[in-house]
């Protein structure tokens, strides 16, 4: 399946979701406190959200999908995170977060494993474990419930299909990732490889899948290692905000952007003048807020007791309308979104 394209509505309904959602430039919240009282009487319920780092603009948007959430439910929101995205970088935030007694932890973890324990310490203490944007794979057991942006399955073979078409179905391309344990781009590079093994694609070769740690300096050093290492590189993809926009600029510095096509996901706020000069042509995501937003509303039914998480199950997530909890209680928040020099203006995130 291919990802979409959307119409003027769809278009619309993401301008409007968070009335002007852009978080613009990548200034990082460290705490930020709703004080809403709506929806709740009595003492509010906390929930604290733990991205991956700081300094990346895809969780601030994230966040303020959390704050509406926070803000139309009454719950008591805040967010804090490490300064890196390694994998056990989270693991005191959670520590400090059960000692402060908080009601639901969410969090965008870097590792499917290193955090099992505390994150099941957390539940043996009742409090809500929910990941988001990532899932810990294969360790399930550890969180109640998961809100992914969309559906996983679809993002590797979409990635490649986006790359063969820039690229005329032939060539070497090469990854730039996030860091080697994060669970959701190593899910969605294994999709990649799965789809490259398909006869259509048999013209494409991957040569090298390097790391830039969703850092922007070290993402741009591993993209120019690469223009290096590999002359004949016809194709690089960036399946992570921060790796998209580094690369992009690698790719301006070197003036090779007519050489080495660019895609990847990334935000349309920070890849707008990239594509509007013709270093890249198209690019792919979701709207952060939307997941953010689905997983407000996911724990405060689960604090009411109005969402019971469970295979076939759904609850209604505000002006997302009903979402469904799939197999191990994934939930998928949206649909995925192409963006092009034609529509990217649409897009506030
Ligand atoms: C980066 C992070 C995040 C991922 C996006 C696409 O911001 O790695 O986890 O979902 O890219």
């Amino acid at each position: 399946m291919k990802l979409q394209y959307v119409g003027a509505a769809l278009v619309l309904g993401g301008l409007c979701f968070l009335g002007g959602c852009a978080k613009s430039g990548d200034s990082t919240t460290t705490a930020s406190s709703n004080s809403s009282t709506s929806g709740t009487s009595g003492a509010k319920q906390s929930v604290v959200y733990i991205p991956k780092n700081t300094g990346n603009a895809y969780f601030d948007s994230v966040i303020t999908g959390f704050e509406k959430a926070g803000k139309e439910k009454g719950f008591d929101f805040t967010t804090v995170a490490p300064a890196n995205a390694s994998a056990t970088s989270q693991i005191d935030f959670i520590k400090q977060q059960i000692q402060r007694g908080v009601n639901a932890i969410a969090i965008s973890p870097n590792s499917p494993d290193a955090l099992v324990p505390v994150l099941k310490e957390a539940m043996g203490k009742g409090i809500k474990v929910v990941t988001i944007d990532a899932d810990l794979e294969k360790n399930e057991n550890a969180r109640d419930a998961v809100v992914l942006p969309v559906d996983f399955s679809i993002i590797g073979t979409s990635q490649i299909d986006l790359m063969s078409s820039l690229i005329g179905g032939k060539g070497d391309i090469a990854i730039l990732s996030a860091t080697t344990d994060a669970p959701n781009q190593n899910a969605w590079i294994a999709g990649m490889k799965k789809a490259l093994t398909l006869p259509k694609y048999k013209g494409i070769k991957l040569v090298e899948v390097v790391y830039g740690d969703d850092e922007p300096q070290k993402s741009q050093r591993e993209t120019e290692a690469l223009l290096t290492k590999f002359p004949n590189l016809k194709g690089i993809i960036a399946p992570t905000s921060v790796g998209l926009v580094a690369a992009a600029q690698a790719l301006e510095t070197a003036q090779v952007a007519k050489k080495v096509q660019l895609t990847g996901l990334g935000l349309p706020n920070q890849m707008r003048r990239f594509v509007q000069n013709g270093t890249v042509q198209k690019f792919a995501l979701w709207d952060p807020g939307k997941m953010g937003y689905a997983a407000g509303y996911l724990i405060a039914g689960m604090f009411d007791k109005s969402v019971k998480a469970a295979p076939g199950g759904s609850f209604k997530a505000g002006d997302l309308g009903s979402l469904k909890f799939g197999d191990k209680n994934t939930v998928v928040a949206g649909p995925p979104l192409v963006f092009d020099a034609k529509n990217i203006d649409h897009y506030k995130f």
